[in-house]
């Protein structure tokens, strides 16, 4: 794949995020969709550059939250994600886990989580497990820069890097916990640094840049499957909407917001496309093209039956 094309595929993947994202915005608006939902808009390039990087017939990836972007990016079909959310039975798994909480193992995807910095610790164990089922398995944690302060992600840090497992540490560094800057909460907010301390390698990286995120993404699995142990990435990237949907996000200072949209990963690429000879027409196309698909991945989501009330007692085993 010559290096252009590599750029379009990612921006592929980016479109169907943001469309995907988009959709459930207004179902959320409309109120087909209810509860909680946090979308990635702004964050894509880490999500198609680094499930590019990885071989999800056996790596195991573990996000966040705000995981929509993760399952598209490992080839979760968009109308899975979209009926999931919808509480659809045909939704990925099977309407049950929501915007949240949903999982998709048969695409490396094992499962967002709401609990900040839980994946990490989750993510060891995979790679534990790797060890024994001689499989080969990197297991990437992704999670937010708050999360860093969170005493399971020391000690996920820890035992990965005391027992050399195949663990990718991906921070998705946006510079906000929650509604509060990252960097009033710490004295040091280079969290890259910290690898030092738990004998890593440590990287920060352009977040916005899906090409340089699937390069170091790609350098650490080599890392990890060469059995060098665990590596800390630290994607530096801006969400362009709220935390949550319904969030005005009325801490951002003026200018912010719309500096962050002109660094946004969509347009970046289709800035670097361009200078690399890409057509203005051949850009369009791309974008009109993910956006039918995911309105029709929409139109069939609404149209499947909701989750069937008799089968709530499957996959229930406490
Ligand atoms: C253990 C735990 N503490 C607090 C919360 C409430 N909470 C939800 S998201 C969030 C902020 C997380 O920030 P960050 O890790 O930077 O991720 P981001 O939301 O920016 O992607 C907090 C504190 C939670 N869900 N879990």
């Amino acid at each position: 794949m010559s290096r252009t094309e590599a750029l379009l595929a990612s921006l592929e993947t980016m479109h169907r995020i943001r469309e995907t994202e988009e959709a459930i915005a207004r179902l959320r608006a409309s109120g087909d969709i209810v509860g909680s939902v946090h979308l990635c808009n702004g964050q894509e390039a880490i999500y198609a550059g680094a499930a590019r990087a990885l071989d999800l017939s056996r790596d195991a990836v573990f996000p966040t939250y705000r995981g929509h972007g993760w399952a598209i990016a490992c080839g979760v079909p968009p109308e899975a994600v979209i009926a999931e959310l919808l509480g659809r039975g045909t939704g990925i798994s099977g309407g049950r886990g929501g915007s949240a909480y949903f999982t998709a193992p048969a695409y490396g995807m094992y499962g967002e989580n709401s609990i900040v910095g839980a994946g990490a610790p989750i993510a060891c164990g995979a790679a534990l497990a790797s060890r024994f089922d001689g499989s080969g398995r990197v297991a990437l944690a992704a999670f937010g820069e708050g999360a860093m302060n969170q005493g399971a992600v020391h000690e996920a840090m820890n035992f990965a890097s005391a027992l050399s497992l195949p663990v990718i540490f991906l921070v998705e560094n946006n510079t906000y916990s929650e509604l509060t800057p990252t960097r009033t909460m710490v004295r040091n907010d280079q969290f890259y640094r910290r690898a030092t301390a738990y004998g890593m390698t440590g990287v920060r990286l352009d977040g916005n840049d899906s090409e340089a995120v699937a390069g170091a993404v790609a350098d650490a699995v080599e890392r990890c499957r060469g059995g060098s142990g665990p590596v800390l990435l630290e994607a530096m990237t801006q969400r362009i909407v709220g935390h949550y949907i319904g969030d005005v996000q009325h801490y951002r200072p003026a200018g912010e917001l719309d500096a962050a949209i002109s660094a946004e990963p969509l347009a970046r690429a289709e800035r670097v496309a361009r200078a690399e000879g890409v057509a203005d027409a051949d850009l369009a196309a791309l974008r009109q093209r993910v956006s039918e698909e995911i309105d029709r991945a929409t139109a069939s989501a609404l149209a499947a039956p909701p989750a069937d009330p008799a089968t709530v007692e499957e996959h229930v085993y406490a």
